[in-house]
């Protein structure tokens, strides 16, 4: 493979994020390429469940990764050494994509003839809730050490996503995090939520989330 592209990032002011995003959404569903929105806080583990998803799903769909981080390559290249084509966004300080990121990381990775493509957010759980990024379906990951009550303090990022993951499960006993007290929360903010309850790190509950996708992603290519 080649060297990972770097794309420095320039957000313009210009353009209306929602409308250019419903554009990119159309664009894609013409194309034929899902494309997965995945955001949480930083270290809840969307690069480790993004590895694990990828050794599931990538025998069956021609996958692709966009990594956006304010700084550094470190996700971009841990994704590129699992074998899969990656790019980096460099944000420069943004906290967030917005359409018109996704659309230059997408042109960088050469979208077209990709089934699958997941963009990893900016580690945040407040601005990436806040713009479009043309995603077919938006996934957020909350990790057991951050507790059970986030729904309360960040309700935008939890009713606008589509999917919960709830990762670390393996930390459980060490915790007072309750599963109930989260549903509740989630019951009442969105309550058509897909929730999946994993362990990346022992890859328990991974299968059933990878499945899931898989299906999704089929349904979209027909
Ligand atoms: N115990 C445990 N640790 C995990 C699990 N998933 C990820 N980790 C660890 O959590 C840390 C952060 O994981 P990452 O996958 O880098 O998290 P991230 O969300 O990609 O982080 P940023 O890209 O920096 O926002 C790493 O040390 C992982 O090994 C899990 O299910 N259980
Ligand atoms: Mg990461």
């Amino acid at each position: 493979m080649d060297e990972i592209k770097l794309i420095e990032i320039k957000e313009s002011i210009l353009t209306d994020n929602d409308i250019a995003a419903e554009q990119l959404r159309s664009r894609l569903k013409a194309e034929k390429t899902f494309v997965v929105n995945l955001m949480s806080s930083p270290g809840a583990g969307k690069t480790t469940l993004l590895l694990q998803t990828l050794a599931a799903l990538k025998q069956t769909y021609k996958t692709g990764v966009i990594e956006a981080d304010i700084d550094s390559m470190v996700d971009a290249e841990k994704i590129r050494a699992a074998g899969i084509e990656s790019v980096q966004l460099r944000t420069g300080g943004f906290c967030h994509l917005d359409s018109n990121m996704v659309k230059q990381g997408l042109e960088a990775l050469g979208s077209e003839g990709f089934d699958l493509v997941f963009i990893e957010n900016v580690g945040n759980l407040v601005c990436p809730a806040e713009f479009d990024t043309g995603a077919i379906t938006n996934v957020m990951i909350l990790s057991v050490p951050e507790g059970d009550d986030k729904p309360l303090k960040y309700p935008l990022m939890f009713s606008t996503c589509d999917v919960l993951v709830i990762n670390k499960t393996d930390m459980l006993s060490l915790s007072d995090f309750n599963m109930n007290t989260l549903y509740g929360h989630i019951s009442r903010l969105n309550p058509n939520m897909n929730i999946f309850e994993v362990s990346a790190k022992t890859g328990d509950g991974v299968k059933q989330w990878a499945d899931w996708l898989k299906q999704q992603v089929s349904d979209f290519l027909q």
